[in-house]
């Protein structure tokens, strides 16, 4: 896997931007057979003329739920995208280079540009790209073909099985997991067509510090493309930071085109939600690459690529008491979530996203974890500008195997996740997993080497993981994190019905992993599964009263422990109601949101909100 093409795409007055969403033939393999296009070479031309069956499917979003086709719904194995686009002559005269970049595929992907193989990528969830410059034919039409194959197995991030079972028609390939969401599939988020310059900007890491006297410092490293061209002595890079209203609050002219520093006098720094009159407030960082050229005289510069990207300036610290932003202690009121809708399943949803920041404002949640993978890019450019911050998690769920191919695979998912996240304001930690099954020897050894790594590249955050085992000293986990997380069902899959006994055993088991780790602690998920509008009392199982019982009980030993310092959060499971796999557990998919699949409250959404509005500017 490329550890390029993790700058997010955006136009400039040196790059053009072109969007290749919109509706894409799909073609099904046989489920007997995924490697039926690749046999049948369905990239060498239309699909429509394999003479099989076309569906139409709108990109992005996954492929299950859009059609009533059960086949599709429960597809194992590959299928194939397709469509046509134009490249304008102009590009080519320009010598502008061609970028095609897809926000994330999942799980695998093979793309071919007019029959010709171009990439491959596996993981989904995280985004990846390729120069198409030769390949595509300039001034006239074009063809993008995808093979996508949605099948887990023991060395796939998260893993899952393909088992082979008789069936009323012979056999079938059955897609088996452990975790607790539904594999939806497909290109779940935008395609772009996008060009730079010949020498260009290909990639940019920034650090930010503030100091008590609102000094504000961005550290910046470059990397540029095709920079062996350059005369270095004759290019500099002008570095212009904008305030919210396009005014140039710092600027730098630096003759090193590969690392700075701004210092930005009367800073206005990056504040979470409900912590600062003014939270998020980003900043827009623009950087041009300049070739000298002319006389002293009469100058004639060139410009040759331009890149500007969003930036919130803040501190982050941390101890083995707490977490700091700006060098306040924080307290973290939010959600375990997931990226998940009727219909669209995974796809991204601009107006899904624009929802669920309302509510989460609404409710008065500062944070969320994004349970259990990275979550599209446009959502963190959301949580950025609402001062939401993220717990960002890579995709490692129930990890149960502890071989070296899989280490490689975790180890590599973590690199191009942090590459990708590093310069979001909104990220204060990186979870490397959730609810590995830790007991096992082997997991030691494992997670020794896979913090090691990960720490030598998590750039200024703390690393935490969501753990579920029952005792904290069998964890063999966690004793390599900066934050200790946990997850605990008390009054749900620990004695289920009981909201007698939530109180003292959340304070005693939060109790027991400081103890044993003298970190600072957090719970990831705690709740219970809710059927809007099924109403009981007293309160029982899967009512919205006992839903609410459950939460106010879980209060109660929040507010104690609070007062312990260390214990520095508390996220409900979970935002709202998601799909997962069939099986007599799930009624409609997890019914444990705070808000249902629509997004609309349940009860317990009205007795949270009063909750994180009272706790919000306490710090
Ligand atoms: C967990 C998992 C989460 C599940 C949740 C549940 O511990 O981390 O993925 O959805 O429990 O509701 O069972």
């Amino acid at each position: 896997n490329p550890t390029v093409g993790l700058l997010y795409p955006r136009e400039s007055n040196t790059r053009e931007v072109r969007s290749l969403d919109g509706i894409w033939n799909l073609l099904r393999s046989n489920a007997s057979d995924p490697l039926q296009g690749i046999r049948e070479k369905w990239y060498k031309e239309n699909l429509r003329a394999t003479n099989h069956e076309i569906t139409l499917m709108p990109v992005p979003a996954s492929y299950n739920d859009v059609t009533v086709d059960q086949r599709l719904r429960d597809h194992v194995g590959t299928v194939w995208y397709e469509r046509h686009f134009f490249v304008p002559s102009r590009w080519r005269k320009e010598r502008m280079r061609v970028w095609l970049r897809f926000g994330s595929i999942h799980y695998e992907a093979i793309v071919w540009i007019n029959g010709q193989t171009t990439m491959r990528h596996s993981f989904g969830h995280l985004p990846f790209e390729v120069e198409i410059s030769s390949y595509v034919n300039y001034g006239s039409e074009n063809r993008i073909t995808i093979m996508v194959d949605n099948r887990l197995n023991n060395h796939t991030i998260p893993q899952g099985q393909v088992v082979k079972q008789v069936n009323d028609d012979g056999f079938a390939y059955i897609q088996t997991y452990t975790f607790d969401f539904f594999n939806y599939a497909g290109i779940h988020r935008s395609v772009h067509l996008y060009t730079t310059p010949p020498t260009y900007i290909s990639d940019v890491e920034l650090k930010t510090q503030v100091s008590r006297n609102l000094i504000g410092r961005i550290d910046y490293r470059l990397w540029l493309g095709n920079a062996e061209v350059l005369d270095v002595k004759s290019t500099h890079v002008l570095v212009k930071l904008l305030d919210k209203s396009g005014n140039v609050a710092a600027h730098q002219i630096n003759r090193d085109i590969r690392n700075g520093t701004l210092l930005v006098p009367n800073v206005k720094p990056w504040w979470p939600y409900l912590m600062n009159p003014d939270p998020g407030y980003m900043y827009t960082l623009e950087f041009q690459l300049i070739a000298e050229g002319g006389t002293e005289a009469e100058p004639n510069n060139e410009l040759l690529d331009a890149y500007r990207l969003p930036v919130g300036i803040r501190n982050l610290s941390w101890n083995k008491d707490g977490l700091f932003l700006n060098n306040k202690p924080l307290y973290l009121r939010g959600f375990g979530r997931h990226e998940d809708s009727d219909i669209r399943g995974k796809g991204l949803d601009n107006a899904l996203l624009t929802r669920d920041f309302s509510l989460l404002r609404w409710v008065g949640a500062n944070a969320y974890r994004t349970s259990h993978y990275p979550y599209s890019e446009e959502s963190m450019q959301f949580a950025d500008q609402h001062g939401i911050m993220i717990i960002d998690e890579c995709a490692s769920v129930n990890t149960d195997l502890f071989e070296p191919e899989l280490l490689v695979n975790h180890m590599s998912y973590l690199e191009q996740l942090i590459h990708r996240d590093r310069n979001h304001a909104s990220v204060i930690a990186w979870s490397i997993a959730n609810e590995p099954r830790t007991k096992k020897k082997a997991a030691e050894a494992y997670f020794g080497a896979l913090a090691n790594y990960t720490r030598g590249i998590a750039q200024g955050r703390p690393l935490t993981a969501a753990s579920n085992v029952d005792k904290p000293s069998e964890c063999m986990m966690s004793q390599f994190l900066d934050i200790i997380g946990f997850n605990r069902y008390n009054a749900w899959y620990h004695n289920a019905g009981r909201t007698d006994m939530i109180v003292q055993p959340m304070y005693d088991e939060a109790k027991n992993w400081r103890d044993r780790y003298q970190k600072p602690v957090i719970l990831f998920e705690y709740g219970g599964d809710t059927i809007e509008g099924y109403h009981t009392l007293p309160a029982f199982i899967w009512s919205e009263e006992y839903q609410t019982t459950l939460f106010s009980k879980h209060f109660k030993a929040f507010d104690r422990l609070r007062e312990l310092k260390w214990f520095i959060g508390e996220f409900v499971w979970n935002f709202a109601d998601f799909k997962t796999e069939q099986a007599f557990t799930r009624v409609g998919g997890n019914k444990k949101g705070v808000f249902t699949r629509n997004r609309q409250p349940k009860d317990a959404a009205h007795l949270l909100r009063k909750r994180y509005h009272a706790l919000a500017w306490k710090l």
